[in-house]
């Protein structure tokens, strides 16, 4: 690594050793940025350009105190990393998950910035949400933390400042309680969440795009190198919004799903995933997975999450979370002969089972470029937002296939010329690295 990078590394490792999942990332991403750091060294030293980039611009933390349906008073907490502005307003999902804490907040945060970038779309890299468990909790429950949420976060958002959206634990329905918290508060018709419903200023395609995008960029990335998805067997890890519409187009594509999972195991049909069951299960009646078995004959149930990866397929889709996928899994993928990997999820893979695909020739899209779909189709609702028209599904789609196949092709040409052609990792960060950098140059110390 460069000495200047390494410098930066080394003392955020010193100063947030608390916060592994953002020291994870960091070390990724400037280890990966080293050809691009080491050619303008001096230039960015000078202007403490890699000490600002990996301190977020601001961090709002804040009580939400909610009442629970027995009356009793609730209190989790609340966050909004506002990582970077340089190319645009801050932009990013909420996530309400019992694990939320700064450290994941900080690591999506930071990734964020480059797979916006990366985009081509003038959005910043933001990430929020809360250590609120949804699972359990009645409608007007959620109802009431969302509006708690709110009346403490709309100070800092708005359709020009920051423009929040949906992660793990946020749909349609508390995208809905968001907004009309702000609205009530603010007075404000306007485009300052994504993922709104389509009678309210909601994109179509949106619910689909991080799911169809990730599709887009893995056959683009299949066919660059002399590869199709149609007739492989496909693993698609987690059961919510990511994995279920790209197990749809996986579908669509002519790949065959065999396995799908949630926080609790994992289903193995080996005549391939019925996926009106699946979002029977899970967008409507919000239950577990293995409800799939009791509905579908010749599926099977296993507990625990990690066994899905010892199931063959040459296609690997993991789409539920952050380091479900250890070196352990990554090598029973690669003896299984699995040839592609797609990350869905943000940082999916650990480091090592990142290496280990690289150093196997598995192809391999990381997130920040291949779940980018999400966010993009998120800008396109911003600009329909703004014009105050909506565009249709086929418009929406041809952007999105549009934008994927543009970010893979980026991706791959930063990799050819700055590290080694075939290395999307790299590829992904120094391509998104170097127009925020650039950005970050020409507006000064700020
Ligand atoms: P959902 O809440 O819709 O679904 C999450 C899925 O992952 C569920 O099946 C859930 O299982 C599983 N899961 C969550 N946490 C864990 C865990 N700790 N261990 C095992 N499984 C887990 O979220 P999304 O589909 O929206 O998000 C999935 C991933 O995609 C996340 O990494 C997110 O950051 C990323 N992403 C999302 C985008 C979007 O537009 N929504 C865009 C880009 C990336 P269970 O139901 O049991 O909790
Ligand atoms: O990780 C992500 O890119 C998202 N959760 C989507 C963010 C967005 O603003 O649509």
């Amino acid at each position: 690594m460069s000495d200047y990078a390494q410098r930066v590394l080394d003392d955020l490792k010193v100063r947030y050793a608390h916060e592994p999942e953002f020291i994870q990332a960091a070390t990724e991403i400037l280890t990966t940025l080293k050809p691009v750091i080491d050619k303008n060294a001096e230039k960015y030293e000078a202007a403490g350009l890699l000490e600002r980039f990996v301190e977020p611009e601001r961090i709002i933390t804040f009580r939400v105190p909610w009442v629970d349906d027995a009356g009793k008073v609730q209190v989790n907490r609340g966050y909004r990393v506002q990582f970077n502005s340089a190319i645009g307003p801050y932009k990013g999902g909420l996530r309400l998950h019992p694990s939320v804490n700064q450290s994941i907040l900080k690591f999506l945060g930071f990734e964020q910035i480059l797979k916006n970038s990366l985009t081509g779309l003038p959005i910043g890299g933001g990430k929020g949400g809360s250590d609120f468990d949804p699972k359990g909790k009645s409608d007007n429950e959620v109802m009431r933390f969302c509006q708690s949420f709110m009346t403490e976060l709309y100070k800092y958002i708005g359709a020009d400042v920051d423009v929040p959206a949906g992660d793990i634990g946020v749909g349609a329905r508390e995208v809905g309680y968001f907004y009309g918290q702000y609205k009530r508060i603010t007075n404000l018709y306007e485009g300052v969440l994504t993922g709104k419903g389509l009678t309210w200023g909601g994109s179509l395609g949106r619910k689909q795009a991080t799911g169809y995008g990730l599709c887009y960029l893995t056959r683009a990335m299949l066919e660059a190198n002399g590869k199709q998805v149609a007739g492989k067997t496909v693993v698609v890890s987690g059961s919510g919004n990511v994995a279920i519409y790209a197990a749809e187009k996986i579908t669509e594509m002519g790949g065959k799903v065999v396995a799908m999972s949630d926080s609790n195991g994992y289903i193995h049909d080996p005549n391939g995933v019925n996926l009106d069951v699946i979002k029977q299960i899970k967008e409507v009646e919000r239950k577990r997975i293995k409800e799939y078995v009791e509905r579908v004959d010749g599926a099977t149930y296993t507990e625990g999450c990690r066994g899905i990866w010892t199931i063959p397929c040459q296609i690997a889709l993991p789409c539920a979370t952050q380091n479900e996928l250890n070196e352990e899994s990554a090598k029973a993928l690669i003896a299984n002969g699995v040839e592609a990997v797609g990350e869905g999820a943000n940082m999916p893979s650990t480091i090592e089972a990142t290496e280990a695909f690289q150093k196997a020739g598995v192809l391999f899209a990381p997130g920040k470029a291949a779940n980018a779909g999400g966010v993009a189709c998120s800008a396109l609702e911003m600009t329909q937002n703004s014009m105050r028209l909506s565009w249709t599904m086929e418009e929406v789609d041809q952007k999105l296939q549009g934008i994927m196949v543009g970010i893979f092709n980026k991706v791959a040409e930063a990799a050819a010329e700055y590290a080694t052609p075939g290395d999307y990792v790299a590829g992904a960060n120094i391509a998104g690295f170097l127009k925020v950098a650039d950005a970050m140059l020409a507006q000064g110390a700020v």
